[in-house]
């Protein structure tokens, strides 16, 4: 038996002994180089013990090594579970525990905070930075250039990636080989990608966006990656130039159109920007392609599914729309009371069906039932509608979700914090409207009776608990909460009530 996903993405690496990631000091790593190093990871993890199926947890910086250690994980069999950098050490206690990995590799200087947590759970703690060093780096420099590679079926399970829950409780959707490789054949064919590609990847990898979306279609082309740490406008802007695409948040976009020198000259030899993970304002895509003659492509995918829709790569691409399904992916817009299939023009529940729809939430079987029907389809809880030509419009969610920069942040997991803080009665969370995030999180409090809480003080508490971009941008006070004759607090209106205050 063969290992599909290892087979289609990383095995060609072996004969390219040409660039396969350029970093941003031009350090040229050729596609060999890269497979060698997984293979020395992929030696070092099964020195750990580690067994197919077992999980591996990573909270790292971005970087080649770190890559290379998620081509290891495949090439081992195991789960890779990739975590955001910015979680504190609370939530890294709450996806060990859940999740149990068998490794946990953390950055160095993280390590003494996050031992005792690795220790409780039993996982074995590795380090690597953001140049590469650390215990991983260390252990894998005697082991040899080449690993067996573990044999599994299309449907064993190649990642958990963790995503906020609506209770508070995040949930780890447990995506298969087959989920991700049929994902990645369908987006480089709509997206027409060649081993003539060169990506500007400036995207974090522990998301779907940046580790998926964007590195797979390069993986199964053969094209390379200009690999940067972050998004930083000025380092992008100095290598768009030798790049033919880029893969982007809408807040790379605005922020690439608040520079001067970001002009038609700049992008001339870019065949295509593509844009997700939130929704692209029809007037940025105006500015853009006003700018630079380029139409912006958006496309529509979310964790649990990859992508689902795009925007056509030759027709035209219609802004305020995520374009039409994927080939082999069913998406329909259905009555959200009774499930029922709406008619084009009807705005209810986007529903989508496909290899690329994932397995289950891991540990999760009620979760996994009330979101996954068992005919297939995945009830993604965004509200959208077709147009007549079939090109879907996402226009609003069901679940209460603030996306802010491309991250998703539930508010019940901040308010459940904010309600503990001395002073505060109750509290609601909101999106509102932000220049640069898109969205941006609104924390409004009601003070207790003759009490008034101390923003100051709560801020430094929500900074133990939470990572930073699910943080209140600013805290507001309120007598009380507008709610319905349910009790129901009515957050449409504390959105309306505060649109304004980014702005
Ligand atoms: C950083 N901060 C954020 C934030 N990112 N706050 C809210 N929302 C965000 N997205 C915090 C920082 O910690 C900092 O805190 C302050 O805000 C200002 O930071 P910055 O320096 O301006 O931010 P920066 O580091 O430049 O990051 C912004 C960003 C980044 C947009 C480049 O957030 C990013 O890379 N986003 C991409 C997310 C992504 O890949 N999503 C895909 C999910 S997959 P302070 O106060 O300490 O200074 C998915 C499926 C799909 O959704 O369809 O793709
Ligand atoms: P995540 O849970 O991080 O995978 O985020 C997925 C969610 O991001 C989806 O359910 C959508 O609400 C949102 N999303 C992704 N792409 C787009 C897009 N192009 N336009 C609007 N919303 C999007």
């Amino acid at each position: 038996m063969a290992n599909p996903l290892f087979d289609a993405l990383f095995q060609p690496l072996e004969q390219r002994d040409s660039c396969f990631l350029l970093t941003q000091d031009g350090q040229e790593i050729t596609g060999r180089a890269f497979l060698a190093m997984a293979a020395r990871y992929a030696h070092t993890l099964r020195t750990c013990g580690v067994a197919p199926g077992d999980r591996i947890a990573v909270q790292v910086h971005k970087s080649p090594e770190a890559l290379a250690l998620y081509c290891a994980a495949v090439m081992t069999g195991t789960v890779f579970l990739p975590l955001n950098t910015s979680y504190t050490a609370a939530e890294i206690a709450y996806f060990l525990g859940d999740a149990t990995p068998a490794v946990f590799i953390c950055d160095p200087q993280q390590a003494p905070k996050l031992a005792t947590i690795a220790a409780q759970f039993g996982a074995t703690m590795l380090t690597l930075d953001g140049a590469g060093r650390g215990s991983l780096a260390d252990q894998a420099n005697n082991q040899p250039d080449t690993a067996p590679v573990t044999a599994c079926a299309g449907d064993a399970l190649a990642a958990i990636l963790y995503t906020s829950g609506t209770t508070g409780r995040s949930k780890g959707a447990m995506l298969t080989q087959h989920n991700l490789l049929s994902n990645a054949f369908a987006l480089a064919e709509e997206w027409r990608f060649s081993a003539d590609d060169i990506l500007l990847h400036a995207l974090p990898i522990f998301h779907t966006h940046g580790l998926f979306v964007a590195s797979h279609v390069c993986l199964i082309s053969g094209a390379t990656m200009i690999f940067l740490p972050g998004f930083d406008t000025t380092q992008v802007l100095h290598f768009l130039p030798q790049a033919t695409v880029m893969m982007g948040v809408p807040t790379f976009y605005t922020r690439l159109l608040d520079e001067e020198g970001f002009s038609e000259q700049a992008t001339a030899h870019m065949r295509l920007f593509v844009s997700g993970s939130a929704p692209l304002l029809a007037e940025t895509h105006a500015a853009f392609a006003a700018r630079t003659g380029h139409a912006i492509l958006e496309r529509y995918g979310m964790t649990e599914t990859n992508m689902n829709t795009s925007n056509p790569y030759e027709t035209a691409r219609k802004p305020g729309t995520v374009g039409r399904p994927l080939q082999g992916v069913e998406v329909f817009v259905t009555d959200p009371a009774t499930g029922a299939h709406l008619p084009q023009g009807a705005i209810g529940m986007i529903e989508v069906r496909g290899p690329n729809v994932f397995k289950g939430y891991w540990n999760m079987p009620e979760k996994t039932r009330e979101e996954l029907r068992e005919n297939g389809f995945f009830i993604t809880g965004d509200l959208g509608r077709y147009d007549e030509d079939g090109y879907l419009s996402i226009v609003g969610r069901q679940k209460d979700l603030i996306i802010s920069g491309g991250y998703n942040v539930y508010p019940k997991e901040v308010e459940l914090i904010l309600d503990e803080q001395p002073g505060v009665l109750e509290s609601a969370v909101v999106g509102v409207p932000h220049p640069d995030f898109g969205e941006a999180v609104l924390g409004i409090l009601v003070p207790r009776p003759g009490q008034s809480p101390d923003p100051a003080a709560i801020d430094t508490a929500l900074r133990t608990s939470l990572a930073r971009f699910k943080q209140p941008k600013a805290l507001v006070m309120m007598e009380k909460l507008p709610r319905n004759r349910m009790g129901k607090v009515q957050k449409a209106e504390l959105r309306a009530a505060f649109s304004k205050h980014f702005q």
